[in-house]
């Protein structure tokens, strides 16, 4: 097998490797952690592949030595988890719950004394399940209860961990789980999940103001945003396009990097762009500086306008926008069926970087890919596909770096194989396969060539001893 050529980033550009609690950790019913919304959607029969749950997972919560001693042969500088936000407050808000305060105290002091540092994501899509019974991201008082929960996670653990980010991918919680309904809470409420973006803002806003307030090192969110192409230079897929860009990107980018909704926002929601649940003053909070911009990668997508073709529903847009999502790509497909597709990421990095002079520094939070991975009789995992997918995305980041976008470091989705949501466990993103019988961990080859990739570019950049 030939490797291909390691990427070359600058001095000082942090590697990591990235995962989220319920994806991993298991121990679901232990130590006091109360229910998210992803336990009682994947325990709801038909709602994940093969009634899979995150009851068991990797089992994380047990095993977490183990899984820190794989990052530290790994040699990466960072590693990104998240916290269970009901291991801390298992209602949501009210009595804390000190063993699970302690299981994030046990991993944190692990990952220090291994030399990594720890980047915490505080929701990553697992909310309290009581907080939902009471109208979750649909109401105002769930951002307010977020706000607690960061502000006891920084008073917590802000002496130790570095970077904080606020939100992950809320594309995913707000469409995704409030308009297709694919994802928790299952809600299809169409133009409905408008509300749950605006307060998954507000959110944001909220909890960094706390953790500004408890003087923690670095804050940011991590957005998945999309490089969108138009199926064709007709005016009326020129348009979807702009629609779907609003849809995917400028929902949250317009408030949180420029001060503002989206301009289009009128011919997008056709109606809803001045939704009941904005008050006065949440731009200011939305839009405070962060710094930092976490950007979640893995594939382009194409649009057309949806009178185009019949709206397929395995490719719908997760609002109704007039767009539907087609798949010109003649390129390779991984296991999730998308494309890939490298100099897209670099294209989307410029893009933000023009868009927004305002912009702060760029981690690329996740970028992988899910491969058919198997066990061979020599007990490793020849992984050539992943190991090209890493190369030529972290090809594409450096590339624009050079042309002067300020990208500081790049996590892997993921350390490990885990549960890929409605997908269950069929679709394997990590560097380390799991066996989900035995829970036995096998670093697979992207492993070892990532940690090649990170020798190399730490023998490449640092000051030789004198
Ligand atoms: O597994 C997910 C992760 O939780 C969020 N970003 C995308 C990944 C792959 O689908």
């Amino acid at each position: 097998m030939i490797s291909p050529a390691f990427p070359l980033l600058p001095a000082g550009f942090r590697f990591g490797a990235a995962t989220a609690a319920y994806q991993i950790e298991g121990a679901h019913d232990q130590d006091g952690r109360g229910p998210s919304i992803w336990d009682t959607f994947s325990h709801t029969p038909g709602r994940t592949l093969d009634g899979a749950t995150g009851d068991t997972a990797c089992d994380h919560y047990h095993r977490y030595r183990e899984d820190v001693a794989l990052l530290r042969g790994l040699g990466v500088d960072d590693y990104r988890f998240s916290i269970a936000w009901t291991r801390l407050l298992p209602q949501g808000t009210g009595p804390v719950n000190r063993a699970g305060l302690a299981f994030y105290d046990r991993l944190i002091d692990e990952l220090l004394a291994a030399g990594i540092s720890p980047a915490v994501t505080l929701y990553h899509w697992d909310l309290p399940q009581a907080l939902d019974d009471r109208g979750g991201w649909r109401v105002r008082e769930t951002a307010e209860a977020f706000a607690e929960y960061a502000a006891l996670a920084a008073e917590h653990y802000g002496d130790r961990v570095e970077r904080w980010i606020t939100l992950n991918e809320p594309y995913c919680s707000a469409f995704v789980g409030h308009a297709e309904g694919r994802h928790a809470p299952g809600a299809q409420e169409g133009r409905g999940a408008l509300a749950a973006a605006h307060h998954l803002l507000v959110a944001h806003g909220l909890a960094v103001r706390e953790l500004r307030a408890a003087g923690v090192r670095e804050v940011g969110i991590t957005l998945n945003l999309d490089r969108v192409d138009a199926a064709s230079r007709l005016p009326e897929d020129l348009a979807a396009l702009r629609r779907a860009e609003v849809l995917h990107n400028e929902v949250w980018t317009e408030p949180l990097f420029a001060g503002r909704y989206p301009t289009l926002e009128r011919e997008t929601w056709a109606g809803l762009a001045d939704g009941p649940w904005r008050l006065p003053g949440d731009l200011e909070l939305i839009g405070a500086p962060l710094d930092f911009l976490g950007v979640n990668f893995y594939r382009p997508i194409t649009v057309a306008a949806a009178p185009h073709r019949e709206a397929d529903p395995e490719r719908r847009t997760a609002v109704d926008v007039g767009v539907v999502e087609l798949d010109p790509y003649g390129t390779r497909h991984t296991t999730m069926g998308w494309p890939v597709v490298p100099t897209a990421l670099g294209e989307l990095l410029l893009g933000l970087d023009s868009r927004y002079p305002n912009l702060p520094p760029v981690w690329i939070t996740e970028n992988g890919s899910a491969e058919p991975d198997t066990l061979t009789a020599d007990g490793a995992v020849h992984d050539t596909d992943r190991i090209d997918y890493l190369a030529d995305h972290l090809t594409a980041v450096a590339d624009a770096v050079a042309a002067g976008v300020d990208v500081r470091g790049y996590y892997v989705w993921s350390l490990l194989d885990n549960f890929e949501w409605a997908r269950g466990y069929q679709q394997r993103f990590g560097l380390v396969h799991v066996d989900y019988d035995t829970l036995t961990r096998t670093p697979k080859d992207s492993y070892g060539w990532y940690q090649g990739l990170i020798t190399a570019h730490r023998a490449r950049t640092e000051e030789p001893a004198r």
